[in-house]
């Protein structure tokens, strides 16, 4: 087996040393989406290069708009510029991006569709992306952590179900309710490609990664704990063991009070908080030391102004005293104004400064 990789270099990142348990002299942050649609520079590049895979599988183009929120805001950590969806593009299914609408797949819906996907052809279609990660490592000073990051199987599984984005992944539900057992086969191959997918993204330079369950909220405890949980407690492992240094931050979104042990239970070293968390729940009833991030309503970075700056505050005082990061509730929006982000950025280091 291969030596495990430690990484020296950017143990000195705030963002590395919040997920490691300390508290840094001010609070980190970045921002899910801070690529993205909502800055003029990502629109020119997005149209020129064509289709939005395209993009996502074209590293110099890919690292330029991972850094482009870099170059404006100076966050502490870039997020490499992907997709969840290119781990079910890699195992073959066909999956496009419809312009203003969103992800389209050709559904799987049964055993016999799973048959036509291979782990096996993945790690050679997933290089361009690897590629990205090497070359944004490259560019960015030793302060900025580069967070790599995947879709959680539950939430990968619920757009191959359904063949889109659905308001209540009943699709997917619908499956794993009637055949478990059919069901647990997409889980275990997505459990696998993912694993592989975020340990290889360490190795070419990801100082952490995030495992987004967007759709976690839609199942109920003992389903959540089947097809949330575990599946995402066998990544950790998995990766752990291959790269025992690299954090990894878990988002469980819409959870609810299942947050309470989801750290514990999967592994990870800290807890995205989607926006209906309230802070003084999360601060007393997650583990001391547990680093947290999160989790300003993106729709106050649009509406911007007092109400923006009281909520960044009410939420930077309410964990102080614990690791965090400050971050949204869930990704920006195209109709963010640039300026607005800007501000709380200026806010963060001015009020998180302890
Ligand atoms: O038109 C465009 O330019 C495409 C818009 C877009 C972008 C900018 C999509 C399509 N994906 C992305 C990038 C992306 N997606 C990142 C890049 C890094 C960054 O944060 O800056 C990340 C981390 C994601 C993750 C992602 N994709 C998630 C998990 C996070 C979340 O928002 O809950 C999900 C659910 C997706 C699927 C997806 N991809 C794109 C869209 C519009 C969607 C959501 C579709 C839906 O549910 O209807």
């Amino acid at each position: 087996m291969a030596e495990p990789i430690r990484r020296e270099t950017t143990r000195t990142s705030p963002i590395v040393k919040a997920l490691t348990g300390s508290r840094p002299k001010t609070v980190p942050f970045w921002f899910m989406r801070q690529a993205g649609r909502y800055l003029p520079e990502y629109r020119e590049l997005r149209t020129e290069a064509g289709s939005f895979l395209d993009l996502v599988y074209a590293p110099d183009l890919a690292a330029e708009v991972t850094l482009q929120p870099i170059r404006r805001y100076a966050m502490d950590a870039a997020i490499l510029f992907s997709d969840i969806l290119v781990i079910p593009d890699a195992l073959g299914q066909k999956v496009w991006f419809e312009t203003g609408e969103g992800p389209r797949l050709e559904a799987v819906t049964d055993t016999e569709a799973l048959d036509a996907l291979s782990a096996a052809r993945a790690g050679e279609h997933l290089q361009p992306v690897l590629e990205t990660v090497r070359r944004v490592r490259g560019a960015l000073g030793p302060e900025t952590a580069l967070l790599g990051f995947a879709g959680a199987p539950w939430t990968v599984a619920t757009y191959m179900v359904a063949g889109r984005g659905s308001a209540d992944q009943a699709a997917a539900k619908r499956w794993a309710y009637g055949d478990a057992d059919g069901f647990a086969r997409l889980i275990d191959l997505l459990v696998d490609a993912t694993a592989d997918y975020l340990i290889a993204q360490a190795q070419a330079g990801a100082d952490a990664v995030q495992i987004f369950d967007s759709w976690a909220g839609a199942l109920p405890a003992p389903a959540f704990r089947r097809w949330c949980v575990d599946p995402v407690r066998d990544i950790v492992a998995r990766l752990k063991a291959a790269c025992p240094d690299t954090p990894v931050i878990g988002f469980p979104r819409g959870a609810g009070a299942s947050y309470a042990g989801y750290a514990e239970a999967t592994g990870v070293d800290a807890v995205g908080l989607d926006t209906a968390v309230p802070v003084g729940w999360a601060h007393e009833t997650l583990p001391a030391g547990l680093c947290v991030q999160g989790n300003l309503d993106p729709v106050l970075l649009v509406a911007g102004g007092d109400a923006m700056t009281d909520a960044a505050k009410r939420i930077i005082d309410g964990f102080r005293g614990r690791p965090h990061i400050f971050n949204l509730g869930h990704g920006i929006t195209p109709d963010v104004p640039p300026e607005h982000v800007a501000a709380l950025c200026a806010l963060i280091r001015g009020h998180g400064a302890s």
